[in-house]
């Protein structure tokens, strides 16, 4: 099964994709893709929503400036970064690429980049939870610049519309978006980014919501504490597994974001939630092909714009 899924992949699709290629560091560092995925399966037996971490890393870093591992540098005394902008606050699974990277050093110093650690693990993330394993291209250097102002993704209450903009300003399709957020088959949502669609202050519950998830998200976020920001599974039948079950939820009104939700409605992108819940298997095959896309934004392949930090959080010569 592997062994077809990996080579109908390849059948599909270029072995590669723009100036990166798979199996980049295969003469300067064999053991690169091993050592991510050894650090990555020994994180997921101890907490497999680790999935939903690294595959929003990966989203969050490539929609800023590129893929460039912008994402991981820390602020330090005299400067900001990515981390500090709002959208970013609640990405986690940091310590998973720092791992890697430490033992990366150790095997291979300054060869392989931490914005192809991120991919990498991300791909290892989801077929661990049960989804493709598709071929990562990699090559990526990390960028020199990580500026919270240039943060500026999407909402979550926008509509499919105005999502879309943001993925046709990259390079991508209204396709690569519907296909894109199946990742929300797996993952958590803070009450505070979807509490309008409860309506607990004005008393109008959102009518695209199926009235008995409402009462269990009401139950979770209406906690009596003002200052607790409880999270709630983005899918609620099966939330760790890699799975096109998202499509099957927002089919039944069960979609917790209310993009989300709004996939399933809007005329635009209807069909498209109808054939991913239909077909899983036609579901894995494009989320790996939409993986690839969403990687190839933006990188940086050498020359002044990048190189390989020693230290996925600090530029290597600070400035
Ligand atoms: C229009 C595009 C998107 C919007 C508006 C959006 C919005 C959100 C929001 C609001 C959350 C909850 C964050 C929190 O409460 O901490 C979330 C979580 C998540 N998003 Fe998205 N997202 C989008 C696209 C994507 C894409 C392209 C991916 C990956 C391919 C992705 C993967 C995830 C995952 C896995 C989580 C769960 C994170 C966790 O468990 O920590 N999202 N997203
Ligand atoms: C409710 O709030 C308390 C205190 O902030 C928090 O510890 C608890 O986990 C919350 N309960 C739920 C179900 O989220
Ligand atoms: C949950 O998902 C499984 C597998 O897709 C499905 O068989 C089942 O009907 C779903 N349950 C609910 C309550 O939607
Ligand atoms: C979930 C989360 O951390 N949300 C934060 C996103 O950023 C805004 C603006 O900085 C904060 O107010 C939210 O709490």
């Amino acid at each position: 099964m592997k062994i077809t899924t990996i080579l109908n992949f390849m059948f599909f699709f270029p072995f590669t994709f723009a100036d990166l290629n798979i199996g980049f560091y295969s003469s300067t560092c064999p053991r690169a893709e091993a050592i991510v995925s050894d650090v990555v399966q020994r994180h997921f037996n101890m907490d497999n929503s680790i999935v939903g971490a690294m595959l929003r890393m990966h989203f969050h870093d490539c929609f800023v400036r590129g893929c460039d591992a912008s994402i991981l540098i820390d602020p330090t005394s005299t400067r900001t970064s990515e981390k500090l902008a709002g959208p970013n606050r609640s990405v986690r699974g940091y310590e998973i690429i720092d791992e890697a990277k430490a033992i990366l050093e150790k095997t291979c110093p300054l060869t392989v980049s931490c914005a192809d650690i991120i991919a990498l693990a991300t791909r290892d993330a989801v077929s661990l939870a049960g989804g493709i394993r598709y071929s990562v291209p990699t090559g990526r250097k990390d960028g020199l610049l990580s500026d919270p102002s240039l943060v500026n993704l999407p909402g979550p209450s926008l509509s499919v519309q105005n999502a879309l903009q943001f993925f046709t300003a990259k390079g991508l399709t209204l396709q690569d978006m519907v296909t894109l957020l199946g990742a929300h088959t797996v993952g958590f949502a803070h009450c505070s980014l979807f509490q309008e669609r409860l309506s607990l202050v004005h008393g109008k519950a959102d009518p695209t919501m199926d009235p008995k998830l409402r009462a269990t998200l009401v139950q979770i976020c209406d906690n009596g504490s003002k200052k607790s920001d409880p999270r709630v599974f983005l899918d609620q039948n099966t939330s760790f597994l890699f799975d096109n079950e998202f499509y099957m939820e927002v089919m039944k009104k069960r979609g917790v974001l209310h993009l989300d939700q709004q996939l399933a409605l809007d005329p635009l992108t209807k069909d498209m939630v109808e054939e991913f819940a239909a077909n899983g298997w036609m579901f894995q095959e494009k989320f790996a092909n939409a993986m690839v896309k969403l990687g190839n934004i933006g990188v940086v392949l050498g020359g002044k714009d990048g190189d390989v930090r020693r230290n996925c959080r600090a530029f290597n010569f600070p400035l």
